[in-house]
């Protein structure tokens, strides 16, 4: 068969059954294959960066890969953000590009760009197709890469010539055995798992920093089994919200830069962290590193064993996959002779719970009759009951959404943390909705300066019938850096206010063919929200928030997590 069937058998075979992209001369093969094929879906989206982030938002809800795919140079470039975005966040990814002929590779030729070199410190792998005996073999190898161990994305170049050539499809082993590449499926050291759990027995005030890494590998309920088990208070990160349920009554919130004063004194006072698919973020942990949780003892189990004592040591590091640990780790600990004191872990909750209760995020109250955006996020999560799948942009709405959306469930949280990327939140959210179907309430949660990035996805929206609702939160500036100015920049707003020109975002949503609403008044919003939310179709709404609003709690960047202010009165 040519080059560009077997790429397709190929990526059946491995269960890919949807395609983003645009296409260019590079790729035309590709995507005339693609018009034939009635198990993979195709998408054309309006840009590149926009296919690879639906490929994520595919990703993030169901925990398999997706394709996105660009034409060579410009449209290989505009896939760089993405890649570099599920790089940061472990987002299962293939990208499969259009390259020029492979005789003519580093001549400059039209449309030549170097995409292997120029993402080599953003992909988990990556393959340049010269010839088309390696294709295949490539094919299959990109998907269970992706998708197995620590996932991420994962580059496929193909040159142009090598679609039409001849070639058997893939027949070897599924899924392929790569030399070197074993990512461990198994809970770690049994002697580790052991010293983890004994440890957690002597704990007096323990706390659980669990990430995206249980939600990834599918740990949730093992990690509730543990927590209940050895009553452990969990923090969620903001890659972990829903990795444990908001609504169970150990759960302390998101920690972090802007997660709940309580997360961080409970660190601060700690004497054992659980840390669980996680990478020690500096906003988490502050970028004084070292003053974040002083006095604890440190288990940290992860399926990357690069990710152990990388910005803080383990005492007990457990390179293990987050599920089969949890789940030895319970069973450790149920088996052993070791238990905790129960009327000192009551004590230690106890403590946390008021904490929470005296601290709780803050709502903008002080807004000259302006809403508050905090009561949007509210809003949305009474009117939904917490059942909607929330994708956000990057800035002050993210940390709203991420604070007052809460979560029960794994995979219904769509959110560019690593990278921060400002417009991913509609295409994320169109990727969403085309695994999830459309009957599935999507909610985009954008910022104004965000949604300008990327709103041509729009258009994808309408075409293929993705009912993606569009909050956007218009405070009129780039809200989070202005937060940053009025804080630590002497209130010197440079480069942050949209107030000389906005666009109306209900009239381009109506030009896109969809309804859009403008929300100036706290007495509409909720009508409003409803209104948006029972459309049957894509739909937008704009609601003009108070423009000084700031995100409290705040770790100010360059301190350690004393230095925490937790709300407008310091
Ligand atoms: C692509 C990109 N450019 C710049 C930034 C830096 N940045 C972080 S938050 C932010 C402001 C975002 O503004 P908006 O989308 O309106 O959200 P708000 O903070 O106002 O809620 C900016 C510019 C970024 N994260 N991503």
């Amino acid at each position: 068969m040519r080059g560009v069937d077997a790429t397709l058998a190929g990526l059946k075979q491995a269960g890919i059954d949807a395609v983003f992209g645009i296409p260019g001369g590079p790729v035309i093969p590709l995507f005339d294959a693609l018009s034939d094929d009635s198990d993979i879906r195709t998408f054309l989206t309006r840009h590149e960066q926009g296919a690879g982030h639906m490929a994520q938002g595919y990703a993030k809800v169901t925990g398999r890969a997706a394709v996105c795919t660009a034409t060579s140079g410009p449209g290989a470039t505009n896939l760089v953000t993405p890649i570099a975005d599920a790089y940061m966040d472990s987002v299962p990814m293939v990208a499969l590009t259009g390259q020029v002929g492979s005789n003519r590779v580093g001549t400059d030729a039209f449309q030549e760009a170097d995409i292997v070199g120029i993402t080599l410190p953003i992909v988990k792998h990556s393959y340049l197709i010269k010839k088309v005996e390696d294709l295949p073999g490539a094919i299959a190898e990109a998907v269970h890469i992706a998708e197995s161990g620590r996932p991420g994305p994962v580059l496929v170049d193909v040159c142009v010539d090598v679609w039409a050539q001849d070639i058997e499809p893939y027949s070897g082993p599924y899924p392929p055995q790569i030399p070197g590449y074993n990512p461990p499926t198994t809970a770690g050291h049994p002697r580790q798992i052991a010293a983890a759990a004994k440890a957690l027995a002597h704990a007096k005030r323990p706390v659980v920093y669990a990430g995206g890494g249980v939600i990834i590998s599918g740990a949730d309920g093992e990690l509730i089994r543990l927590a209940e088990t050895a009553e452990l208070p969990v923090t969620t990160t903001l890659m972990g919200l829903g990795g444990f349920p908001a609504s169970n009554p150990r759960w302390v919130g998101m920690p972090g830069m802007h997660g709940i004063a309580a997360a961080t004194w409970a660190f601060q006072e700690s004497d054992l962290v659980l840390a669980v698919g996680v990478r020690f973020d500096e906003r988490v942990l502050s970028t004084v590193m070292h003053e974040w949780a002083p006095g604890a003892k440190i288990i940290h189990i992860d399926v990357d064993p690069a990710e152990i004592s990388k910005n803080r040591s383990a005492h007990i590091g457990i390179a293990g996959e987050a599920k089969a640990a949890l789940g030895a780790l319970a069973d450790a600990y149920n088996a052993q002779s070791e238990r905790h004191d129960h009327a000192e872990r009551v004590a230690w909750q106890a403590k946390i719970d008021k904490w929470k209760a005296d601290h709780p995020y803050e709502i903008d109250t002080d807004t000259d009759g302006a809403i508050p955006p905090q009561r949007v996020v509210q809003k949305l999560y009474e009117i939904t009951r917490g059942q909607a799948v929330v994708a956000t942009d990057v800035g002050q709405h993210q940390m709203f959404a991420a604070q007052h959306y809460l979560f029960d469930r794994p995979r219904r949280w769509i959110t560019s943390g690593g990278l921060g990327t400002m417009g991913f939140g509609l295409p994320s959210a169109l990727g969403a909705q085309v695994a999830l179907g459309r009957e599935e309430l999507i909610i985009d949660i954008a910022g104004d300066g965000s949604f300008e990035m990327t709103l041509q996805e729009l258009s994808t929206a309408q075409m293929y019938d993705l009912p993606v609702k569009v909050v956007i939160l218009n405070n009129g500036y780039l809200g989070m850096v202005r937060q940053w100015q009025e804080l630590f920049w002497e209130g010197r707003y440079s480069g942050t206010s949209y107030e000389a020109f906005q666009p109306s975002f209900a009239d381009i949503a109506k030009a896109y063919g969809m309804p859009g609403l403008t929300i100036t008044d706290e007495a509409d919003l909720e009508d409003g929200l409803r209104e948006t939310l029972a459309h049957d179709g894509p739909a937008l709404i704009d609601v003009r928030t108070h423009e000084m609003a700031k995100v409290f709690p705040m770790v100010p960047q360059g301190k350690g997590p004393d230095a925490i202010i937790v709300g407008h009165k310091g």
